[in-house]
């Protein structure tokens, strides 16, 4: 049977551009993960998942591949990822690279081959249709980073598709010479050492072949069926996996932007052998208007029952068939102590809480790079933003199409924008915060006077040493691997809580998610020689302070 080493893992996130940096040219490198090797060991995490570091023009940040097999400059050479690999399984750390293969850039070499004509090997790499009668687009698809989806080539004559920016053209999976290539690069990651893979919006991979309009055009690109979940994306999948997944044991986590739970089922049943686990955005879902033109960016405060229900309703159904993916924070959300919590007077405690009502879940907990410190959202300005999403967002919606405005935009892009989780690492109280000798190449957080790794590992009330006991449970106790989940208390308002039992074993998980004191009679049958862990000292008062999370045994 292949080893399903995830189960019992939990798995770092390394955004490199703003990890550690160490030649001094202000963007993080591969050597500057390598240095910080014990660092995460000491963290206790089994495996790293490192953001797109192959050569790339960045216009998002590496999401926009040039060459698959190439290391960028900017962040070292194939040999340092070998060394790194190397070393990280010195450690007994693996590695999983990000594999994104719904796109490339448009400076990939398939892409400029493949516009130069319409009848050579790289013609059909790419999704290029002809004009409507009167030259506009061939659909009113539009772009994640706004605009239509589709651009016009003036050497081609034709439109290609681009999901995401002008200069990230969509792939075509229809064409089996692009699914080979991408497999073939695997394969040469696996011969460099790769343990697995991320894979970026993989749910995008497959498109409905008739182009039909958009039903409603001012929605982004989300329509389930249309543009993601596509009528061959399954099949792919498949594929994929018989080709490299399973033959090199590689293990892979896919991105399901729109996937409900029973669509994530087929996605990761091991039956039908596709993914082994799929990141969902419905919980990260919870603090947005509904059905509101404006996106992600019509914010609300969070509903904590939604929350409990998603994350419920994804326990529950992928029960007995299929394996969670955990997470709050990554490269694409905000700071969960100031997106959710309270970062000005509990960020010690709500960055705990959320921490444990996670890592107490079923599934494999994913912790993104300052996270494990409590490193919290900048409040920029908008003219210190960098992320293209940010921008053109900003482009479509508040300036084209003004259906936000500006101050409205700018509280959102404060609270939720992807650049929130950009910022580079906080290391200690020095210069740049020990990122860096030089200017990094984008904004420190102001506050990393106060939040760093130095100073919050030396504090009395260290966030990283309560991560570090919740990784040490998750490796220690069957109990949460294996254990059966329960909701309970589903409709209050502030407390998240739940069970997990294994045999004649019972925890209860418990979490106030609110800055207000609250009742929670379920406490009156433990006392402090049922504490597992906490983020208080015990009182034996039956309530719940600020943000205080318990995990108890019966
Ligand atoms: O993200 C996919 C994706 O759906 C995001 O663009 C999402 O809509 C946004 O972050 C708000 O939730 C992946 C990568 O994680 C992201 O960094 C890339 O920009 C994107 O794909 C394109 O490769
Ligand atoms: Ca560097």
């Amino acid at each position: 049977m292949k080893s399903e080493w995830w189960k019992n893992a939990v798995i770092y996130q390394v955004y490199p551009k703003s990890f550690y940096d160490t030649n001094n040219d202000g963007i993080g490198d591969l050597s500057g993960i390598d240095k910080k090797l014990n660092y995460l060991k000491s963290l206790g995490i089994d495996a790293l998942w490192i953001s797109p570091c192959y050569l790339s023009p960045q216009i998002d940040n590496g999401y926009d591949i040039a060459d698959y097999r190439k290391i960028d400059p900017m962040f070292g050479n194939n040999d340092d990822m070998k060394q790194l690999i190397v070393d990280a399984h010195q450690k007994n750390i693996k590695i999983i690279m990000d594999m994104v293969a719904n796109h490339t850039s448009d400076e990939s070499i398939w892409f400029k081959e493949s516009r130069k004509s319409r009848n050579n090997y790289f013609s059909d790499f790419y999704i290029w249709r002809d004009p409507k009668n009167d030259g506009s687009e061939p659909n009113n698809w539009g772009s994640n980073f706004g605009g239509s989806a589709w651009t016009y080539d003036e050497t081609r004559q034709q439109y290609y598709l681009h999901y995401y920016g002008k200069k990230q053209p969509d792939l075509n999976w229809e064409n089996p010479l692009v699914r080979e290539a991408i497999y073939d690069v695997m394969r040469y990651w696996k011969a460099q050492g790769v343990d697995g893979w991320r894979m970026d919006v993989i749910t995008s991979i497959s498109k409905n072949q008739d182009f039909p309009d958009n039903p409603n055009p001012h929605q982004l690109r989300y329509v389930v069926g249309n543009q993601d979940n596509g009528p061959r994306m399954h099949e792919f999948i498949h594929e994929m996996n018989q080709q490299v997944l399973a033959p090199f044991s590689m293990m892979s986590v896919g991105e399901a932007p729109s996937s409900k739970s029973k669509d994530a089922r087929m996605l990761v049943d091991p039956k039908r052998e596709e993914l082994d686990m799929v990141f969902t955005f419905e919980h990260m879902h919870v603090d947005r208007k509904p059905g509101d033109v404006n996106g992600r960016w019509a914010i609300q405060p969070i509903d904590i029952v939604q929350l409990k229900k998603t994350l419920a309703n994804w326990q529950d159904n992928l029960n007995g068939h299929g394996w969670n993916a955990l997470y709050f924070e990554n490269h694409d959300r905000a700071r969960t102590p100031s997106r959710w919590g309270d970062d000005k007077n509990y960020r010690y405690e709500s960055a705990t809480a959320f921490a444990t009502v996670l890592h107490g879940l079923k599934g494999t907990p994913f912790v993104y790079q300052g996270e494990e410190i409590g490193m919290t959202n900048p409040k920029f300005e908008l003219a210190d933003y960098e992320d293209i999403e940010l921008k053109t967002n900003y482009q479509k919606l508040v300036e084209q199409e003004k259906t936000i405005s500006k101050a409205d935009f700018l509280k959102a892009a404060q609270k939720i924008s992807r650049d929130n989780a950009r910022t580079p690492m906080q290391w200690n109280s020095s210069k740049n915060a020990g990122f860096s000798e030089s200017d990094p190449w984008f904004k420190l957080n102001p506050n990393y006077q106060t939040v760093n790794v130095e100073r919050d590992m030396n504090s009395p009330r260290s966030i990283f040493k309560y991560y570090q006991k919740l990784i040490e449970l998750r490796h220690n106790e069957d109990i949460f691997r294996d254990g059966d989940f329960k909701l309970i208390l589903p409709n209050d308002r502030n407390i998240f809580a739940y069970t997990r039992t294994l045999k004649d074993q019972m925890w209860l998980v418990i979490a106030n998610l609110s800055s207000w004191e609250q009742q929670a009679s379920c406490l009156n049958d433990y006392d402090k020689t049922n504490l597992v862990l906490g983020n208080y000292d015990f009182e034996e008062k039956g309530t719940l302070r600020p943000y205080e999370a318990m995990i108890l045994r019966k």
